[in-house]
């Protein structure tokens, strides 16, 4: 008699099975592979199982594109506008706010129950170019204006915003990134997550960037000690997100949980709000998993989003990054998200 049951996951099935112990064998490894995804057949509903989300990027003009709105309504339960909600989008001229690209996807999420995460108030890019050529305290005002302006619009309907994306620089020296909004003082950035938190205080308010996967690099580090100076201080942050764009010259650092854990430590959720992988086949499938594994193993890492669906509607299609091939087939990177995902305990533990 042989008996496998999977420990920790409900609605698995226990396996018992006779005979010689190679056919045992061969049976088992070929069963394997459906009983880890029996817990769940998507991701949002795998990811839904700990407490979690599973998001997409989505770009308007594709929920016109049957083909693509097929796999986003039976996968995905989180949306975050790819461009819609930038700057330029949303005030293109001052004080001129338009939203209806960004609402087309808000109702397509939140008519279907899922969530929204807004993206983003305040930027060094795509701003429009009235913004572009101001400075100083007009050009604090005007952000601020924005901030407020754009986040009580969404006030109810925006589960958390990357209030502040992408202002620090890369590279060692752990410095603020030079633009025209940190020109306009050191504190631009607290006082951009407190207009948030006055227009909205409902929505969890968080700075998103990138190249801050890895826990020894300077632009990590620096990202952390002001996190940790905010929460000190009681400048309004409630969560960080990772946008993990992983590929040959960025590769997926083995101490990205420590990352994870190290800023939640800080009291804050960590996201992971940008996902991609550039590769293939198993290499890429393997690195998806960790990168699951590594947000399930830490329990305030409360949700993913891939930023696209498919593979061709990637900003870096050539790298094909993504969990779905262009023409809707489920890649070996979603099968292992899958599994991960199912894989998790139900709620997360602290
Ligand atoms: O995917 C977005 C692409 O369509 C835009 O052309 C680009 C413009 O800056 O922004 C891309 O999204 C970026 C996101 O807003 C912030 N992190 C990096 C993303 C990829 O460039």
């Amino acid at each position: 008699m042989f008996s496998w049951t999977r420990p920790t996951r409900r609605r698995l099935r226990t396996l018992s099975v006779t005979g010689v112990a190679t056919a045992v064998a061969a049976l088992t490894l070929s069963l394997l592979p459906s009983f880890a995804q029996a817990a769940e057949t998507t991701l949002g509903a795998a990811a839904a199982q700990s407490g979690r989300y599973f998001g997409a990027a989505v770009a308007g003009q594709k929920l016109g594109d049957s083909a693509y709105t097929t796999i986003l309504n039976r996968e995905f339960n989180s949306v975050t506008p790819e461009n819609e909600m930038k700057i330029d989008a949303t005030e293109p001229q001052q004080n001129n706010f338009t939203f209806g690209s960004a609402d087309r996807i808000v109702n397509h999420a939140l008519s279907r129950g899922w969530q929204v995460r807004g993206h983003t108030l305040a930027w060094h890019s795509q701003q429009p170019p009235w913004m572009q050529s101001m400075s100083g305290s007009a050009l604090r005002q005007a952000m601020l204006n924005h901030v407020t302006r754009v986040a009580a619009y969404y006030r109810g309907k925006v589960v958390a915003w990357d209030v502040v994306n992408e202002a620090f620089a890369d590279g060692p020296s752990g410095a603020r990134r030079d633009s025209n909004l940190q020109r306009t003082g050191n504190d631009w950035i607290e006082a951009a997550f407190r207009a948030a938190d006055a227009a909205d205080p409902g929505a969890k308010l968080c700075y998103n960037d990138y190249n801050t996967d890895d826990w020894t690099h300077a632009k990590t580090q620096a990202v952390y000690n002001m996190v940790r100076d905010f929460k000190q201080r009681g400048v309004p942050i409630d969560c960080v997100g990772f946008q993990s764009h992983f590929n040959a010259n960025s590769p997926y650092p083995s101490n990205y949980r420590t990352t994870l854990s190290s800023f939640a430590a800080l009291g804050v959720d960590v996201q992971i709000t940008e996902l991609d992988i550039e590769g293939s086949g198993s290499t890429q499938a393997n690195t998806y998993r960790n990168v699951i594994n590594d947000c399930l193993a830490v329990a305030r890492c409360n949700g993913v989003t891939t930023w696209g669906v498919r593979d061709c509607d990637s900003w870096r299609s050539g790298g094909t990054p993504l969990l779905f091939e262009c023409n809707g087939n489920k890649k070996p990177a979603y099968t292992a998200t899958l599994e991960a995902l199912n894989s998790a305990t139900p709620t997360p533990t602290p």
